[in-house]
């Protein structure tokens, strides 16, 4: 299939002013009438070109004649002779079959749309393209038992009841311009929990969280999340909501986690829905993230909005580091960080050195859904991140103020964020530009040397190339440094941030009269792999002094990793681990750290340090490494199990760390394998007050071979039936088990009546989490590829996105031997072979072989 260029940008030759909607909604067909106001945009004599996908037209209309149309493929042209015309059409459009999950839907009983990116087309006749900006009237009429509930963007106007046939409507205006993909509708039999919010101008405004009835009490978190998001980005961003509701909708089928829709945020109900009982610490802070996130969109999203989907990151870097910043502010910023650069560097650098890398703003794409990457958002924050330290707190506000100040109402590109930066801090952001062109992870390789009583620092920045990249610069970074007395553990001198933009940067530190140790890379504020020499002794030293949380744990995350790339005694890992582990207890670390660099990497993250992964070795070498730290470290993890646990269900920072470290230490004893540890799972099973502890529990048990671990699968089975984000995770635990009959553990899953292909958290759950699983996904018979293949095949006739997803891990086939490489090739040859496969798995498969 044809790619789309960045370079064959042009501005839309027809701008649509207003736009008024009228759905007649039933599941099986509606019909939607539309009006457009449309505007000559320049001096030219082009058509009016509209975007339509699976529509029955039966009218069209120019200034009240009507026309005939016949569309091209997906496109239909009008020719219109004046300079502003009433463009109108009705069509036909059938939500229950709709298996896509893009344009209107059908999601137990209720009617949903999802237009990000390319879906509104499949609405109605449109541009569908995000610098088209609209203000929108939105009529829906609908069965009012079905459909008592009926939701759109903006403020709620007319309300017709007792309409012919037990129907009812509502209209709905949304006085601020929009491209069509922030366009939103639901219909449905829906409660609300409500609350209210009161602006720093002193408006008022509604919101409310809609689910079904019974899950209502479970918004709470979320409506808690979203107060306080709005009230964080007035006070640091100076942001303003700017309607006088604000609604979120949570639903069960959604192809990703949640839309930012003007007024109408829609959920992946995964996001929203949390309580003790059902969600872990982790999924309570997923909630307040996205909600988070999902609201900050209001203004870098939909105030001010792309130009055209090469810009993506734009809003959505900027928005996943404004999201970062909220939950570092809401809870432990340190840990927060350390969580984000393992994500950033679990899924984003395997990513960029692989086939499927791009740069954050890349120059084409087939299928713009394909491209809703970690790069794009995660690596996309990272360089916001960079913009931030490099010009100070007090210069990002002034920059963001004047990106505001200029573009509100606007659909701008990467370009005109920079340049805002740039003009508001009067800094040279010239070669920062780079980030934006250039794909790859940048390495530095740091060399030390003692001279005259100076500690001098070389800093060589290099680079890879990537596919269709063949040459890299050097770029601008911030690289947070500082010394670390090798004797008395302190910090020596203030930290540094130094501004790399050569290849090389030298760095001189004076007058250090004691032996030190680099602290690199300090809040990891530039994502770069680092190369630097250091000996175990070293790292297990800074392991236990550093005083930069992240450096810290990358120090001991270096320790691990090299004593699992051999098969050498773990003895120095063991003492490291201990020390850390005493320093909690002391209570000179808190719990939520101890246990974040208490955890090994995992296999997957080792087998991306080398050159080829060696996937048995690995997991032996790591199986030994954690027998070894659970053998060695026994009393200690039982005292850290009896000071840790039983801190009930608060939601604390306090809390939170102590329920980790202890399932941590359950984790490690159930591993030693004592009959004690088995039973302390199973009793911690049964009892627990939270979702966090009962999941520590099954998670110890799920790699072990006994009756334990049968007896809380199959109670959790029992007790969670219905609830659809619980048994996910029931699913998602198998798939990753250690054990060597998992494989056909995952095939029997495929076969339970509760799976479900055309549910994407269900089919992510167990297809998506058993890729993750690389001693058996990677399986040296080619079993767990020819899984993924069949699946990956059967999902993409009823939805395409989510089939495209499952094409990613075959892509790393580079990184192993030539008999695994061949099987993971075949897959994807195989793929690319089968007839009608879609445009959006092609695009995925291809890029992968090459
Ligand atoms: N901006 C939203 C993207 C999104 C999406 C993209 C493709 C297919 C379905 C989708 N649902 C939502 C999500 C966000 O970043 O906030
Ligand atoms: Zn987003």
């Amino acid at each position: 299939p044809g790619a789309i260029r960045l370079a064959d940008y042009a501005p839309p030759d027809w701008l649509v002013p207003e736009v008024s909607l009228d759905f007649r909604l039933s599941a099986g067909s509606t019909r939607v009438t539309s009006r457009l106001v449309v505007r000559r945009n320049g001096n030219h004599d082009r058509p009016l070109v509209l975007d339509g996908q699976n529509l029955k037209t039966s009218f069209a209309m120019l200034d009240g004649e009507p026309i005939d149309v016949v569309p091209v493929g997906e496109r239909l042209e009008i020719a219109i002779v004046g300079d502003a015309a009433i463009v109108e059409f009705e069509v036909e459009i059938s939500p229950a079959l709709n298996t896509r999950l893009m344009g209107l839907y059908e999601s137990e009983g209720r009617l949903v749309t999802q237009c990000e990116a390319e879906g509104f087309r499949a609405i109605t006749w449109f541009p569908d393209r995000p610098d088209v900006l609209s203000v929108y009237t939105v009529r829906i009429e609908g069965d009012a038992a079905l459909y008592p509930v009926l939701l759109s963007n903006g403020d709620r106007g007319a309300v017709e009841t007792g309409l012919a046939g037990g129907r009812h409507a509502v209209t709905w205006t949304d006085p601020w311009p929009k491209p069509c993909y922030l366009f939103a509708l639901v219909a449905g039999d829906l409660s609300a929990l409500r609350d209210g919010f009161t602006t720093m101008s002193g408006r008022q405004v509604e919101l409310a969280i809609w689910t079904s009835a019974a899950d209502v009490p479970r918004c709470a978190h979320a409506m808690a999340a979203l107060k306080a998001s709005m009230a964080w980005d007035e006070a640091i961003y100076g942001r303003e909501y700017d309607l006088g509701a604000f609604n979120i909708v949570a639903v069960n089928d959604f192809n990703a986690g949640a839309m930012e829709n003007k007024g109408l945020n829609i959920f992946n109900s995964k996001y929203i829905l949390a309580d003790p009982e059902t969600a872990t610490d982790s999924d309570f802070d997923g909630v307040a993230g996205v909600v988070a996130h999902e609201y900050f969109h209001n203004w870098t999203g939909n105030r001010v909005t792309c130009r055209d989907w090469f810009q993506l990151s734009l809003k959505e870097g900027l928005t996943v580091f404004r999201d970062q910043q909220f939950s570092a502010d809401q809870g432990s910023a340190a840990v927060r960080r350390i969580e984000d650069v393992r994500g950033l560097r679990a899924v984003q650098f395997p990513e960029d050195a692989g086939p499927l890398a791009h740069s954050i703003r890349p120059d084409h794409y087939v299928e713009i859904a394909n491209f809703y990457t970690a790069t794009i958002y995660n690596k996309g924050a990272e360089v916001i991140r960079m913009l931030h330290t490099l010009v100070g707190a007090a210069g990002f506000r002034a920059g963001t103020d004047l990106y505001f100040e200029r573009h509100d109402g606007q659909a701008v590109t990467c370009e005109d964020w920079v340049a805002a930066m740039e003009a508001a801090t009067g800094s040279d952001l010239g070669q920062f530009r780079r980030w934006y062109e250039q794909a790859g992870t940048p390495r530095v390789a740091v060399h030390e040397r003692r001279e005259a009583g100076k500690v001098i620092v070389e800093l060589v920045q290099s680079q890879s190339p990537t596919p269709g990249q063949a040459v890299k610069l050097p770029v601008h970074m911030p690289f947070r440094m500082a010394l670390i007395g090798r004797d008395s553990g302190r910090r020596i001198g203030e930290e540094r941030v130094v501004e790399m933009r050569e290849a090389v940067t030298r760095v001189e530190f004076d007058a250090v009269d004691e032996p030190v140790l680099l602290s690199l890379n300090r809040g990891f504020s530039a994502p770069v792999i680092i190369e630097a020499e250091a000996s175990r002794t070293e790292l297990a030293f800074l392991a236990g002094h550093d005083d930069d949380p992240s450096a810290r744990w990358e120090a001991m995350q270096r320790l691990a990793l090299s004593v699992l790339a051999t098969d050498d005694d773990p003895a120095a890992l063991v003492s490291a681990v201990a020390a850390t582990l005493m320093d909690g207890t002391a209570g000179k670390l808190d719990a939520a750290f101890v246990g974040e660099a208490m955890l090994l990497p995992t296999e997957s993250f080792i087998g991306d340090q080398a050159a080829m992964v060696d996937v048995e070795g690995i997991h032996r070498r790591r199986e030994a490494a954690r027998l070894a730290i659970a053998t060695g470290l026994e009393a200690e993890w039982w005292a850290a199990l009896r000071t840790y646990s039983g801190s009930g269900t608060a939601l604390t920072p306090a809390a939170k760390g102590a329920r980790r470290l202890a399932n941590v230490a359950l984790a490690y004893l159930v591993g030693a394998g004592s009959a004690e540890a088995l039973a302390a799972a199973r009793i911690q099973y049964e009892t627990a007050a939270t979702m966090t502890d009962r999941m520590g529990a099954l998670s110890a048990l799920v790699g072990t071979d006994t009756p334990e671990r049968d007896a809380c699968l199959a109670d959790f089975h029992a007790r969670f039936a219905g609830n659809n984000d619980v048994i996910d995770k029931w699913f998602t635990v198998q798939a990753l088990s250690g054990r060597p009959d998992t494989l056909a553990r995952v095939e029997a899953l495929a076969r339970h009546p509760d799976f479900s292909i055309t549910n994407p958290n269900r089919l992510r759950s167990l297809v998506g989490a058993f890729a993750a699983n690389q001693r058996w996904f990677h399986a040296a018979d080619g079993a767990g590829y020819r899984l993924l293949g069949d699946q990956l095949l059967a999902v993409d006739r009823i939805n395409p996105q989510s089939a495209a997803r499952l094409a990613v891990p075959l892509g790393r086939w580079r990184r192993f031997d030539a008999a695994r490489g061949a099987l993971m090739r075949a897959q994807l040859e195989r793929v690319t072979a089968t007839p009608r496969v879609s445009r959006d798995v092609l695009e995925m498969a291809s890029r992968a072989l090459v």
